[in-house]
Formats: structure tokens, sequence, C-alpha cells
């Protein structure tokens, strides 16, 4: 049944869309994709377990809500790159007029930018704890983040209008100039009252640096201005900075939180500031 319909659909077919078993066939068929997709899935198993053992001893209150938030990275990875590898969260979509690959079909990963929405807000919940951010910061930068993923998702699925979909792009990028302001500016300082601006520092420059990686593969990718245009080389661009900016991360970061937890349990609980006058100021 599976394969007469996989038969009755050439792999060449424009125009029409492609079932989940073909979608998967052609993921089997790329090698090197189907490659990018199974390291991240076994990189991210064995982080989990060795996270879990790193932090067998945590007991203090804020350092195991970043050991919780930053395991949580590699668990929300295993579901996304499953999603890639078994076809389901793949699309071929007809580009629009305008865009260099005008009428092909190209293959669109969009359940990455789908889990992106899940996986980044993680890391930056755990990033702001370590800085000792007050709620609104942390509100703000997650909030942002959301943002940022879900246009960079509308985006990569709008095939009506060229234009619209750098307008998504845009869009996307603003919020990320948020992320990156209160990455920059606001946290570092927090940092710093806390005592833990040393390896937050080392965390900020890695995750400003690795993410920047991202809006520039979208751009240059097939799904951009397509200077890029093999899609082994994209997804792998997109494996190996993910291998980087999460598990390269998370080791740094919980290894420190690990052997740092009194610094962590010293730093103010997270709360609004509220500055709010004692009975009797004038
Ligand atoms: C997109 C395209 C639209 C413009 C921008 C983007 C930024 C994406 C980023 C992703 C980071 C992902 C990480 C994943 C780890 O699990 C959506 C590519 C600005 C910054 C760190």
């Amino acid at each position: 049944m599976l394969e007469s319909a996989v038969e009755l659909t050439p792999v060449a077919q424009t125009g029409a869309e492609l079932t989940q078993p073909e979608v998967y066939q052609r993921v089997q068929q790329d090698v090197l994709l189907n490659l990018s997709f199974w390291a991240n899935i076994a990189l991210a198993g064995l982080s989990i377990l060795f996270f879990v053992y790193l932090g067998r001893n945590v007991d203090e209150p804020r350092s195991q809500l970043i050991f919780v938030s930053t395991l949580l990275v590699p668990l929300v990875s295993i579901a996304s790159y499953v999603g890639l590898a078994s076809g389901l969260t793949i699309s071929f979509l007809e580009m629009p007029p305008g865009h260099a690959l005008a009428g092909e079909e190209v293959l669109t990963m969009w359940g990455r930018y789908l889990t992106w929405a899940l996986s980044t807000p993680m890391i930056l919940l755990a990033l702001g704890l370590l800085a000792g951010s007050n709620l609104t910061k942390l509100f703000t930068a997650i909030t942002a983040d959301i943002g940022m993923c879900v246009t960079g998702l509308a985006a990569a699925l709008t095939v009506s209008s060229h234009g619209l979909r750098w307008f998504w792009y845009l869009i996307s990028c603003t919020f990320f100039i948020v992320v990156l302001y209160v990455l920059l500016v606001e946290w570092p300082s927090d940092a710093e009252i806390a005592g833990t601006s040393e390896i937050f520092n080392t965390l900020k420059i890695l995750t400003v640096v690795l993410w920047l990686g991202y809006p520039i593969i979208w751009g240059l990718g097939s799904e951009g201005i397509a200077v890029i245009e093999s899609v082994w080389v994209t997804s792998w661009a997109y494996s190996a900075l993910d291998i980087v900016a999460k598990y390269v991360f998370a080791f740094l970061l919980l290894n420190w939180v690990a052997s740092n937890q009194s610094i962590i349990g010293e730093t103010p609980a997270t709360g609004v500031d509220t500055a709010r006058p004692t009975p009797g100021d004038d």
C-alpha cells in the first residue's frame, strides 16, 4: 500500500504536495542530510545522560532550575530531530516569483523553527538565572525570542509572495535585536552584581556569535537568496551550530553551576524591581 503510493509519485515530481512517506524516502536517499539529523539525536541522548550525572549532587533550588531548563534543551532537540528524520516536519514548498529558485520545490525544514521556539527560551532562562536577572528582563528576552522563532517559521512557510518572506525575516530580526540587547547590555551588569560575570561573559559571547549564524544561514540558504543551494550543506550548518550552541554551551554552564551552587544561591531572588517607598518616606 505504502510502496505503491511511493511508486505512483515519481521523486522528480514538482507542483503537487508530497506525502509524508515520500518526504521520508527523500531524506533516506540523502545520506548526509539524514546523518545531520541522527548525529544530533545521538549527541542529545548522550548529553542528557551526562548532564543528569553532573547534576546528581545539586540541591540548591536556583541551581536545580538552571539544570532543569538546560536539560530540556537536548530533550526538545531529540523531538525536533526525530520530526525531521521522519519527514513529519519537512515540506517541499514551491518558491514564489522573485525568489532565486522561483517555481522550484525547495526542501523546508520548518520543524527546526518550531522547536527552537521551545528550546531557545530554555537557554535564555538558564542564562537569565545565571545572571541574576529580574523577572521583567527575563520575560522580555524570552517572549522576544519566541517571537523571533515563530516569525522565522512564518518567513520559511510563506510562499505567496517573495517580498513577504523577507518582511517576516525582518520582523524576526527585530525580535532578535531585543534578545541581543538583553544579552549584551542588561544581563552583563546583573551578572557582575551576582558574582557570575566571568562564566556569564564566556557564555554570552558563545551565544551571541553562534546565534548570529542562524539568520546568516537562513539568508544565504535555499530559503533565502540561495547562494548555498545544497540542502545537506544547509542542514549540516544548522546542525553544527546546534551542537555548539546547545551541548558545548550546556556543558560549560552546568559544569560551572555544579561546583558553584553557593554563588548561585546568593544571587537575589528573581523578582520584579519594586522600589516601593517605605511608610513614612517623604
Ligand atoms: C531565523 C530566520 C529569521 C531571522 C532570524 C532567525 C534566527 C534564529 C536563531 C535561532 C537560534 C537557534 C538555536 C537553537 C538551539 O536549539 C529564524 C533563522 C533572526 C537565532 C540557538
